[in-house]
């Protein structure tokens, strides 16, 4: 090819490539596991489903020096309980953005490819009351201005996410949305900071809780299904949830007097078990409306082909050990099961591919705890209650995948997340000698009597490698074998 035409060709491919990262879908990766996924492994898991963004809640050391020469765009974020330092110092400001930006940012190369720094995770959310509200703006004053001083202003953007919650509409109707009223003063201050320094809106759009909550919104509506009954709103058309919620969003913008406002949504998703209409089918329907929603590019009808910014797709993995104070299916949001393998068939690019699973994943002994049934189980219910106070018992609540197997199977369930979450040591199965170590599964139909994972280099794991390394040499030793007789 002539230079001139290599040239032109380069030009006609910038837009495209520019295109590509508008409109990106990443996804959010959350620690709150008992037993998680090494960081390196998340890592290959997420490159190996083609995603390039990620966001974090915090910026844990482990899992940024394995983002390290990964290429992913990454937001980290700053815990809610550090906002207030934040606020009254600069200083403090200052070592959080050395330690956790400057320390591992680069355009790519060998560091982490940071873009936005998160003031905070959903420190509006109406349930916390005014906990966190004081500090935000200031904090995100002063990270701001320490990142200025580190001369990273102009590549990282301090954003602030803000929960599902921080706007409303009374009747429902897009053209009545605004922020809560609690907030108002909050808002104009938020917002005139971030459109000084031109970064966007991050905000939680949540089809699942708005669905809960309310009766007038059906599951179809919601998992953006052809032929529902719109909801109108004077000559405007709504065909889906989110365009409801989004559009409401905007009206909220608009009547504080930011009408243009780039809008990131930091948290969309599913869940999978631990209520009801909690499933993975479902969820794979509403993932994959989501993504052909977006994807289309056709935008609102308050903001047509003017698609967000971003979409961060909550979660990556399930947690255990996340809070349920709003619901037991706060530990089921993945795509991926905790072991890092696929609820349902789906893709985070345009590919028609499926999800690949984590590889190699290394599990505990296959042993499981249950309640002996031959002994008296008059106080079986309080041991199980204790034991599910500590460990993950969700998918036993109403509408759970383990909500039908019953008494004394729920107990058996109970007794065995609490071995598992204490790496099958024998005493963990004792619950005063109602406990018994089995190796035979308990699993019933859906419901999943889960082993953990191997987290400590225990020695299991140094045999299991050393066994491995006599296989190769064997078998390096046979073919060289082979080689000299040829
Ligand atoms: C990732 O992208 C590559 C190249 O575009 C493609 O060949 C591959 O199938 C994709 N994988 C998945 C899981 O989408
Ligand atoms: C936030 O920090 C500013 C500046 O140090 C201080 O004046 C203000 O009182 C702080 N706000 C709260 C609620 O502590
Ligand atoms: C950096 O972030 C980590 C994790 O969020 C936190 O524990 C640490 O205190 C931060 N560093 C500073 C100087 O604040
Ligand atoms: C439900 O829909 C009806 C009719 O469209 C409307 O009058 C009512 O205000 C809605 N209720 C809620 C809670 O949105
Ligand atoms: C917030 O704004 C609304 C509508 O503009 C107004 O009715 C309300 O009084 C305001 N609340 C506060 C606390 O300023
Ligand atoms: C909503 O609007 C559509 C198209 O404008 C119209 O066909 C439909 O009858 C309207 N529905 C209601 C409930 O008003
Ligand atoms: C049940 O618990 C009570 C109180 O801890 C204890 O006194 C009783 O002996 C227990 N019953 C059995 C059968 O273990
Ligand atoms: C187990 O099931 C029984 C009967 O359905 C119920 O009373 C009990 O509360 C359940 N226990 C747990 C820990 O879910
Ligand atoms: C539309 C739909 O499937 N809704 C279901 C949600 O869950 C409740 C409780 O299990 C069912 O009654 C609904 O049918």
């Amino acid at each position: 090819m002539p230079p001139n035409l290599f040239v032109f060709f380069l030009f006609l491919t910038i837009p495209c490539l520019l295109g590509s990262t508008a409109g990106a879908i990443g996804v959010i990766w959350g620690t709150m596991s008992s037993h998680p996924l090494p960081p390196s492994k998340v890592v290959e898991l997420l490159k190996s489903n083609n995603v390039s963004k990620v966001k974090l809640f915090d910026a844990d050391p482990l899992v940024l020096q394995a983002l390290s020469g990964s290429n992913l765009v990454v937001t980290v974020g700053i815990p809610n309980s550090m906002l207030k330092t934040f606020n009254s110092s600069r200083k403090a400001a200052e070592s959080w953005v050395h330690d956790n930006v400057t320390r591992y940012f680069s355009h790519g190369g060998a560091g982490v490819r940071i873009e936005y720094v998160a003031v905070g995770d959903e420190p509006f959310l109406q349930s916390y009351g005014e906990q966190f509200h004081p500090f935000v703006i200031g904090a995100a004053m002063n990270i701001q201005a320490a990142l200025t001083k580190a001369n990273l202003a102009s590549e990282v953007k301090v954003v602030v996410p803000c929960s599902f919650d921080t706007f409303v509409s009374e009747s429902s109707l897009p053209s009545k949305g605004h922020f809560r009223t609690d907030l108002n003063k909050t808002m104009i201050q938020l917002l005139t900071f971030l459109s000084k320094h031109h970064s966007p809106f991050f905000v939680t759009i949540s089809p699942f809780i708005s669905f809960q909550q309310n009766k007038n919104i059906s599951l179809d509506f919601t998992l953006f299904k052809e032929n529902v009954r719109p909801h109108n709103d004077s000559h405007r058309t709504y065909k889906n949830s989110f365009d409801l919620s989004y559009d409401t969003l905007v009206t909220a913008l608009s009547k504080i007097g930011f009408p243009e406002m780039g809008i990131v949504v930091a948290r969309i998703g599913w869940p999978t078990d631990g209520a009801p209409n909690a499933t993975s089918s479902i969820a794979e329907t509403f993932m994959k409306g989501l993504v052909d929603h977006l994807h289309s590019k056709t935008g609102t009808p308050l903001r047509p082909r003017n698609p967000p910014i971003e979409t961060f797709i909550f979660s990556f993995l399930d947690e255990d050990q996340r809070s349920i104070t709003s619901g037991n299916f706060e530990r089921h949001w993945g795509v991926f099961t905790f072991d890092g393998q696929a609820k349902y068939h789906f893709n985070f690019g345009l590919g028609s591919k499926n999800l690949v699973n984590a590889q190699f994943v290394e599990y505990l002994p296959s042993k499981w705890c249950v309640m002996n049934n031959n002994k008296d189980m008059s106080n079986a219910t309080a041991s199980a209650l204790e034991a599910c106070s500590i460990s993950d018992c969700t998918a036993l609540s109403p509408g759970g995948s383990c909500s039908n197997i019953g008494w004394p199977g729920n107990i058996s369930y109970a007794f065995n997340s609490y071995y598992q979450q204490h790496d099958q040591r024998a005493d963990s199965c004792d619950f005063g000698g109602l406990g018994l170590i089995t190796t035979v599964d308990p699993s019933v139909d859906n419901c999943r009597f889960f082993i953990e994972l191997q987290t400590s280099h225990s020695t299991s794991v140094h045999e299991a490698y050393l066994f491995l390394w006599i296989i190769l040499l064997m078998a390096y030793f046979f073919s060289c074998l082979l080689g000299f007789m040829q």
